[in-house]
Parts: C-alpha cells; sequence; structure tokens
C-alpha cells in the first residue's frame, strides 16, 4: 500500500473533483464509460485508433405491444389457493404453471430491451499515442479522452446532451490545424440492418428481434453528419470521411417508430432527421451550453465531502480494487462520495422527466442483444431499487418516466385484474417491460406474485411527502385507491389462523431451505405492503376528502391482516410459520421490507420487532449480489448501524473483473466493474442506485415524524459534510461534522411546518426548542426560511 499512498496527490477541498479517471482506454464494456440522456445512451471506450462508443436509443426493444395473460388463470386460482392451505405446495406450483402461468398459453415472458449497435471513429495512425488519459466528469456531465501522437495533442469531448435534443455529439480537436482525419461509421448486432446515405448524412435502419414468438416490430434509424472546420468531409455507403480538418463535430441521433407502449406508428427516418437536424442547427458549443446548464439544474443540488481526495492520481479501476483492502485511517473515502455522486450521474443520464421509460435494470446502457434478465423492469425489487435515491438525493422530478409507467401499467393492469383474478382494479406481477405486461411470467415459483402494483404505488405515496404537491395526489389517488381494491377482491380468510392473506402469494423468489417451493400464504412481505398500500390510501382519502365506499372495506380488513410476528430464534419471521432457518443467505431478505425501504419498523415505535428485523439481518449475511449488498447498505443505515453499513459499502465497492462471471455451484459475488457500475454480476444498475441511496441514509434519515441528523455515520467518516438532503416533509438539509459529531446543520424549509430533529450531538439555534426527550428538537419553520444550527 505504500505505493499507492507515494504516489498520490493531496487536493483541497475547493480543487476537489469527481470524475472516473483512467490512464488506458477500456478494453470491455465494463472499462467504458457511460453518458446518456435518457433517450440517447452510450458507452465510451476511449480508444485512440478505432474509438468505440456502444450505442443505446431508450425504445428499442424486441417484440411489439402486446399483454401477457393466460385466460384459464381465473378458474384455476381457486384450487391452487386449495392446495397451498392444504400444505400441498408442489401441487399447487404445478396447476399454477399450467393453468395459471401464461407459458401454458404462450411463449411470451416479457421482451427484453435490445442495443442500436456500435459507432467507429478510426484515425489512421493513432495506434501509437503516449500521455494518455481518458475520464467521466460527473461535475459537468461529459467524457473527455486526451492522449499525443507525434507531439500532437488530441481531444475527444463526448456529451448526450440534457435540455431536449435527443442527440450524441463527439467533438474532435487537436493542438495542431489539419490534424483531424477520420472515418465513422455505425453497426448493430441486429439481423439485416440497412446502411446507406440520405445526403451527406449517413443511415442505418433496422427493426428489433422475434423473441418467445413475438415478431419484433420496432423499427429505428441511426444518422449521423459532421459539422467539420477546414479539411475534406465526404461520405459513401453509410461512411462518413474527414480529412485534414482543424477541428471536427460529429453528430449521432437514433429514431424509432414507438410513440407509446400501445401505439408503434411512428416514423424513424422523420424522427432521427429532427433530432439531427435540431441538434446541428444549434452546434457544438450551444448544445453543451444547454446541457451544462440542466446538467448543473439537476446535480448541484447536492454535495457530498467525505474527505480529501487523497488518490487523485491514481486510476479508477485501481481505486476500486484498493478500496476494501486498505485499512480505515488511510480510506479512500473520496471514492465513496464519488460513487454516491456517479449514481446520481446514473439517474440524471437514464431518467429524464421527458423519457419514454424509466431506467431499466442496465439503466439504458446495454450492449446485449438478449441481455441477463432481458434488461426489463423486475418489480420485486430492482426497479424500485432504481428509484430509491429519487425524493432524498434531490433528483424529484427524475421520477417522471416511472410515474409514467405506473400510468402505463394501470391501463393494462386493470385488464389483467378483471381477466386473471375477476377483480376490479389493477394488478402487476413480478415483471413488466416497455410493453407494460402486467400478467405474470417466467414460472409460478417467482412470477405468482401480485404485489408489483402495490409496491410502485409506495413511489407515488413517498412523492407527496417528500413534496407535499396535493394536485400530484389527486391526479393519482384513483391509481393507488384502484390497487388497493384489488386486494379488497382477492384478500383471503386463512383457513386456521383466521387473517386475512394473499394467497398465492410468496416471499419474492425464495422456496427458503428445505421448503418446497415458494408459493404461500400471507407472506410477511406481502401484509407489510398490503398493510401500508391500505394506509397510505386512507391517508390519501383523508387530505382529499374522499369518501369512497372502498375506504370502509380498507379500514375493516387492515384489522384483519396478519401482524409481523417474531420467531424462535428471535428473527422476523419471513413466513406465517415459523420456519426461519438462521443459515439461510438467500439474496432477497423480503420480510424486512417493512425495515427498508418501508418504516413500518422503527427503533422507536417497535423496538422489538426492529431487534428481530437486526437478527434476520444478521443471520442473513453481508455478502451477496449487488443489490442485495445495496439494500443491505440501507438496512443497516436503518438499524443504526454505521459501522455494519460502511462494511457493506466496502463489500459492495470490490473490484468485480468481467470475467468473474460466477452462477451455479458457487455462490455469486456481487461487486463493483472498473468503469464503477454495479455488477450482479452481470451488470445491474440497481446496486448503484440502492447504494447510493443507502449513503444517504447513512447521513439522514426522516421518517416517524422525524430528521435524524448523522443516524449512522460509521468512524471512518470522521469529518465531512453533505448539502442538500432531502427529508419528508419538505426539507431540505444541509450537515457538517467533525470527530463524528454534528458541528453545523441548516434546515431549508420548502412549505413552512413544524420539523423535528433528532440529533446525537447538541445542538442550538434560533428557533430551536429542545424536547424534554433528549437528542430530540423542534423548529417552527416557515416557507423559504432558511435555519442555522449548531
Ligand atoms: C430478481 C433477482 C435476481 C435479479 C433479477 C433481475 O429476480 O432475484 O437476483 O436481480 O431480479
Amino acid at each position: 500500500m505504500c505505493f499507492f499512498l507515494t504516489m498520490t496527490a493531496v487536493l483541497t477541498l475547493a480543487a476537489q473533483q469527481y470524475r472516473l479517471w483512467y490512464d488506458q482506454p477500456a478494453q470491455t464494456w465494463t472499462q467504458a464509460l457511460p453518458i446518456g440522456n435518457g433517450v440517447m445512451g452510450g458507452m465510451v471506450f476511449g480508444t485512440p485508433a478505432v474509438e468505440h462508443i456502444q450505442l443505446n436509443e431508450e425504445t428499442i426493444w424486441a417484440g411489439q405491444p402486446n399483454n401477457v395473460v393466460n385466460p384459464h388463470a381465473k378458474e384455476a386460482l381457486p384450487e391452487v389457493r386449495q392446495l397451498i392451505f392444504e400444505g400441498k405446495y408442489k401441487e399447487a406450483q404445478a396447476l399454477a404453471d399450467a393453468k395459471v402461468m401464461p407459458r401454458a398459453v404462450d411463449k411470451n415472458m416479457g421482451m427484453p430491451y435490445q442495443p442500436f449497435g456500435d459507432l467507429y471513429i478510426a484515425m489512421p495512425g493513432h495506434a501509437d499515442y503516449r500521455q494518455y488519459e481518458r475520464f467521466l466528469d460527473l461535475d459537468n456531465g461529459k467524457t473527455v479522452v486526451h492522449y499525443t501522437v507525434d507531439g500532437v495533442q488530441y481531444e475527444r469531448e463526448v456529451i448526450t446532451p440534457l435540455g431536449g435534443n435527443h442527440v450524441m455529439a463527439i467533438r474532435l480537436t487537436a493542438s495542431e490545424k489539419g490534424k483531424i482525419t477520420f472515418t465513422a461509421n455505425m453497426t448493430t448486432p441486429h439481423e439485416n440492418p440497412l446502411m446507406g446515405m440520405d445526403g451527406n448524412e449517413a443511415t442505418l435502419l433496422g427493426v428489433s428481434s422475434k423473441h418467445e414468438g413475438l415478431k419484433g416490430k420496432v423499427r429505428f434509424m441511426g444518422r449521423m453528419a459532421v459539422d467539420a472546420k477546414g479539411g475534406k468531409v465526404s461520405g459513401a455507403n453509410g461512411v462518413i470521411s474527414v480529412m485534414g480538418a482543424d477541428e471536427a463535430t460529429l453528430y449521432v441521433t437514433i429514431g424509432t417508430n414507438v410513440k407509446s407502449y400501445k401505439d408503434i406508428t411512428g416514423d424513424e427516418a422523420v424522427q432521427s432527421k429532427e433530432r439531427l437536424h435540431m441538434a446541428m442547427v444549434l452546434g457544438y458549443d450551444a448544445l453543451k451550453a444547454l446541457h451544462e446548464k440542466t446538467y448543473h439544474h439537476y446535480y448541484d443540488r447536492v454535495k457530498l465531502y467525505l474527505g480529501p481526495d487523497r488518490y487523485a492520481n491514481v486510476p479508477m479501476n485501481k481505486r476500486i480494487e484498493h478500496f476494501s483492502v486498505v485499512s480505515d485511517s488511510v480510506a479512500d473515502n473520496h471514492l465513496v462520495a464519488t460513487y454516491f455522486q456517479f449514481g446520481r450521474y446514473l439517474l440524471i443520464s437514464s431518467s429524464q422527466p421527458d423519457n419514454m421509460n424509466p431506467a431499466n435494470l442496465q439503466g439504458i446502457w446495454n450492449e446485449k442483444m438478449f441481455p441477463s434478465w432481458d434488461s426489463k423492469y423486475t418489480t420485486n425489487i430492482n426497479l424500485e431499487m432504481n428509484y430509491w435515491p429519487s425524493e432524498v438525493t434531490n433528483l424529484t422530478e427524475l421520477n417522471e418516466p416511472l410515474f409514467k409507467l405506473i400510468r402505463e401499467c394501470y391501463e393494462q393492469g386493470k385488464q389483467t385484474a378483471r381477466d386473471m383474478y375477476g377483480t376490479d382494479g389493477w394488478v402487476l406481477h413480478h415483471n413488466t417491460d416497455q410493453w407494460r405486461i402486467t400478467g405474470p411470467v417466467d414460472r409460478a415459483q417467482t412470477g405468482l406474485w401480485p404485489m408489483g402494483a402495490a409496491w410502485l404505488c409506495r413511489h407515488l405515496w413517498e412523492h407527496y411527502l417528500y413534496t407535499g404537491d396535493q394536485d400530484f395526489l389527486r391526479q393519482y389517488y384513483p391509481i393507488m385507491l384502484d390497487a388497493a381494491r384489488f386486494f379488497t377482491q382477492t384478500l383471503v380468510k386463512h383457513p386456521t389462523k383466521g387473517w386475512l392473506v394473499v394467497c398465492p402469494g410468496e416471499s419474492p423468489e425464495h422456496g427458503g431451505k428445505g421448503r418446497p417451493t415458494a408459493l404461500d400464504a400471507g407472506v410477511t412481505m406481502d401484509n407489510q405492503i398490503v398493510t401500508e398500500l391500505y394506509t397510505n390510501v386512507l391517508e390519501a382519502a383523508k387530505i382529499l376528502g374522499d369518501n369512497n365506499s372502498t375506504l370502509s372495506t380498507l379500514h375493516s380488513q387492515l384489522k384483519q391482516l396478519p401482524p409481523m410476528q417474531i420467531g424462535r430464534w428471535g428473527q422476523l419471521q419471513e413466513w406465517l410459520d415459523d420456519l426461519d432457518d438462521p443459515k439461510d443467505d438467500h439474496r432477497h431478505f423480503s420480510h424486512l421490507y417493512g425495515l427498508f425501504p418501508s418504516y413500518l419498523i422503527s427503533p422507536t415505535r417497535t423496538p422489538d420487532l426492529w431487534q428481530a428485523a437486526r437478527k434476520s439481518l444478521e443471520a442473513r449475511g453481508d455478502v451477496s449480489t449487488g443489490w442485495s449488498m445495496g439494500w443491505k447498505v440501507c438496512s443497516w443505515a436503518r438499524l443504526l448501524d454505521g459501522e455494519h453499513a460502511y462494511k457493506l459499502i466496502k463489500d459492495q465497492l470490490t473490484l468485480t473483473a468481467d470475467t468473474f462471471l460466477i452462477f451455479g455451484t458457487v455462490k455469486q459475488r456481487g461487486g463493483t466493474y472498473p468503469n464503477m457500475f454495479d455488477a450482479h454480476p452481470p451488470f445491474q444498475i440497481d446496486g448503484n442506485f440502492g447504494c447510493t441511496a443507502g449513503i444517504a441514509e447513512m447521513l439522514m434519515q426522516s421518517y416517524d415524524g422525524f430528521i435524524y441528523l448523522l443516524p449512522a455515520l460509521p468512524q471512518a467518516w470522521r469529518a465531512g459534510s453533505v448539502k442538500g438532503l432531502v427529508a419528508r416533509g419538505g426539507f431540505e438539509i444541509d450537515i457538517d461534522w467533525k470527530d463524528g459529531k454534528l458541528t453545523k446543520a441548516v434546515v431549508r424549509s420548502r412549505h413552512g411546518g413544524v420539523c423535528k430533529l433528532r440529533s446525537n450531538t447538541p445542538m442550538k439555534g434560533k428557533g430551536l426548542k429542545r424536547d424534554k426527550q433528549p437528542g430530540i428538537y423542534t423548529l417552527t419553520t416557515k416557507a423559504g426560511g432558511e435555519y442555522v444550527l449548531q
């Protein structure tokens, strides 16, 4: 480690930069650097001789508009239920697979998100280069490559501008005139593409894949043109050539025929042309200025400082490699702060308000035709986790594509509830895709989980809690009410326990040690989700003055739901029966939904359940898949154990080599790729977002009517500051600390109101009243007011 230490530069806070810096081009996709505006995404390899940028467009999905529902499900469900109640789980699963799951009548199990293809920029003579560096500049939202060839310095700057222009722009410059010479072309892994020219614009036309019996009907067109200063520009057969220019900017757009999840009558040629021309009329400088303005508008809202950047001169792959092995006294705290800002960067780059789709399993970045889990939307943890940082890290507008998905799944999900269960309301199972399928997919073992709509509804309610936006609540209240209505008609009385339960249900993907199958009745997570949904709907109804007749059913059913139970080894039970195995290290720990993201379990309100949750999480162990570790960071933060949360950050920030894909016999080990992408493995973006939310949760928590300052600060973060985190109730919070103690806090009140604060360090401030209970303070705020506490 000594060598590692001596080659570092200690930078002052003022000079601190947040960037992913490397001294070599990327050899693999998980070394390349992601850029995106939610519509277009790119992975920049930064190779001097032949630049490679892998390209995505958010609407390129296999298949076409559809839904998946087995028409026989309705008749078979009562029998499946009965078999579960009789303890005949295997028989129940066999029947469900044959009669309830769509696979019995349909091969379609959801469609994959697919790549557009690749852009190559060949620069002859650039194989022999010196003084190389490339980086992702998180502070400005761009990637840059620098190197010299024969004493000439070259720079490539790549942006996918925010601010309404759906383009990628690559600016190529050199320190001497006339040195920019290259050819650029696009390729695609899709079948039978057509490459050609439209005037001086190169085009590539393709169509998405047929998958599981469903013909691919997304047509897409890539289009590029160059704007060069000096030199000679020409184009033929889809290849653009530039000779001896002083500088050049390459603009690339992708258009598709997708207008909505149910409408594919758009014109990809027209869209790609409009996108390109709009961008070129503006030009690179204006695009970049607009991009930076929009980017800063989001990114600058939160600042995190965890200590000086002692390893600024060390490439990011090496920093990740060393992070989990060095002692806390020389910890690379700036890496954690960078990882946090990278998470926010990824959300800004993959989930803009004008997008058609929210961030999928890989955000917007996918190179594979048939990626793992189709890179779609798994709703039994993954999609929700993507949006855990959105409110607390001050990016609330970026929820819009998620809310759009909810609105659209609501449309399809009403039909699914009617056809499959014969009920009102709406349902979404454990997966959806661009076509907003809402029926169950895969096998009953994983797919027969009717809780997706209910879980997503908590994001609607939480948005209201953070923003206080009653118009929003009024708009989405029917969706929440209808999600609850589905359960009012499907909950059944447990024959021996007497409680109202979801059946068939399951504790996601978890058969449990020695259990025959995941299918079950009244599992803890289902009970928690229904409890929370009903409670939130009733609260919303009160706020909006609604007196719908369903509300009284919610009141009475709430009292009949199973309570959370503590089992024989002091654990929180995952199932109605005390079946938990203390040696079980399954990646899902769904019964802890009540601890995080929900707060049904709290140290002050339900201390026994809180202790039981701790027992369960301890038993589950630490190392797991990427997203599971991200969730554990959040959960340990809620258990107010900063050291354990930090241990999980170390586990998550452990370098994963590309070859390290272990399935089957050896336990999967998640971690972080050289480009900071989370490794399930393979790459899944949820772990990035989960851990980002977890870091925020370690510094500030807001629930139970309190804002808890520094609830789970680990020793390693001795001094630092965070600015701009958002608490429920609409309070923006800054915190400074030293030697593990709060030195200053600032509360900015968006809407006024009483703000209750908890702090382990005594605080004073104008208007701050100390409660009788130690560590609790009351601050009465005015809208727009700023309150400094010390
Ligand atoms: C769930 C998880 C897997 C994976 C997949 C996308 O099925 O159990 O680990 O994250 O989603």
